[in-house]
């Protein structure tokens, strides 16, 4: 296929609520989404780095200029075979992994429309539902965490997980404890804790959390294995893993027991894959993370979970539980038993809403 246009849009969505973590709050987000255009078809991607450099070195402003200057005129006018191909055309271009996703995913998207197959099935995926958990941030009061976590029960979510940090871990996970002694609990540091805090992390194993994500320095594997030794509770890794060499060698460190798979934070479909495919040659689960997607990246992050080794309930959640009204339709929704249906129809699944972009565009450039 030749890429004949691609089209760079920057949308503002106010969240539905504030989204704190150990390194900052969000309210809104400002988002790039890329629509390209091949054999009569246009798919879309959407760039999953935020406003601000707190989560990696990404953000919003070098995605587009990264996008605009050196990947999209690399992909433009390409006659390309199918997604697979993005990384060799990408990888004169060091990091900047969020923005070569955005494009990648979007090859993809387009390569299940044009052969009218669901983007789920592209990918390998197997599995027809995926299980789903919630990401709470943390909240003004411990109050208002039970609230939150007393509502995501009842709505049938699988998995409630914590986002924690210094002064908001102990005292917390007890309570939630006490109250819900039998959920799947989990917590996410992203980052907060040092090696220092290993005797403290050490005695969370008594509240029986399913794991702990990144709780050290968001570049490092090789001091996790040393803190995973230490702890009975899991340690899974989101930040660190940037592709499946790292998630080869994490594994090999010992460095934790479960990975999170940001199909952004790994550069696209591709890079995803092949996370997938280490970890499971390693007997190890993974599960997809969110980064408060619309519902263009959400419909792709459904599609990326049904591969077989997402064995454990993920951050995929309804479109309700971040925004107002979602960019497409039918709006991401999950049953009563904590599941999403994975769409059998061509492509992502989910009908984007030009309309509802157009309006919130501030944005836009096409190449
Ligand atoms: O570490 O998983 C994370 C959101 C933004 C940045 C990082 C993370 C998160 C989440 C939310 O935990 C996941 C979601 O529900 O989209
Ligand atoms: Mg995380």
């Amino acid at each position: 296929m030749k890429i004949d246009a691609i089209h760079m849009r920057e949308v503002n969505m106010p969240l539905a609520f504030p989204f704190e973590t150990s390194f900052g709050v969000t309210t809104g987000r400002r988002i790039l989404l890329i629509e390209i255009e091949a054999e009569g078809f246009s798919a879309w991607g959407e760039c999953v780095a935020g406003e601000h450099p707190y989560f990696s070195d990404e953000m919003v402003d070098t995605a587009w200029h990264i996008t605009e200057t050196e990947l999209a005129p690399r992909l433009l006018n390409q006659e390309i075979s199918n997604g697979r191909d993005c990384p060799a055309l990408f990888e004169q271009v060091r990091g900047h992994r969020m923005a070569k996703a955005a494009l990648e995913n979007a090859v993809w998207e387009l390569d299940a429309l044009r052969q009218g197959i669901p983007l789920a099935k592209l990918l390998g995926g197997t599995q027809t539902t995926i299980p789903c958990g919630v990401s709470i941030g943390i909240q003004p009061t411990p109050e208002k965490l039970m609230e939150k976590i007393e509502t995501e029960v009842a709505a049938g979510y699988q998995r409630i997980k914590l986002k924690c940090k210094p002064g908001w871990d102990d005292k917390i996970f007890e309570m939630v404890r006490k109250r819900w002694p039998d959920i799947l609990l989990s917590c996410d540091a992203n980052s907060a804790y040092r090696l220092g805090d290993a005797e403290q992390i050490a005695a969370w194993d008594r509240f029986n959390l399913l794991m702990i994500e990144q709780p050290l320095w968001y570049d490092d594997f090789y001091f996790h294995a040393n803190l995973q030794k230490r702890i009975q509770t899991k340690i899974c890794l989101d930040e660190c893993i940037r592709n499946g060499r790292d998630a080869r060698a994490a594994l090999e460190l010992g460095s934790g027991k479960i990975i999170n798979i940001k199909v952004g934070r790994v550069g696209g479909f591709t890079e995803a894959i092949a996370v997938h495919d280490v970890a499971q040659e390693f007997g190890v689960p993974v599960w997809c993370g969110g980064m408060l997607e619309t519902g263009i990246g959400r419909a792709h992050n459904i599609a990326l979970s049904s591969l077989p080794n997402f064995l454990l309930p993920g951050d995929v959640s309804a479109s309700k539980r971040y925004w107002a009204q979602d960019i497409i339709e039918p709006e991401v929704t999950v049953s009563a038993k904590g599941e999403i249906t994975v769409p059998t129809t061509p492509g992502r699944g989910f009908e984007v809403q030009r309309d509802r972009i157009e309006a919130i565009t501030v944005r836009w450039r096409s190449l």
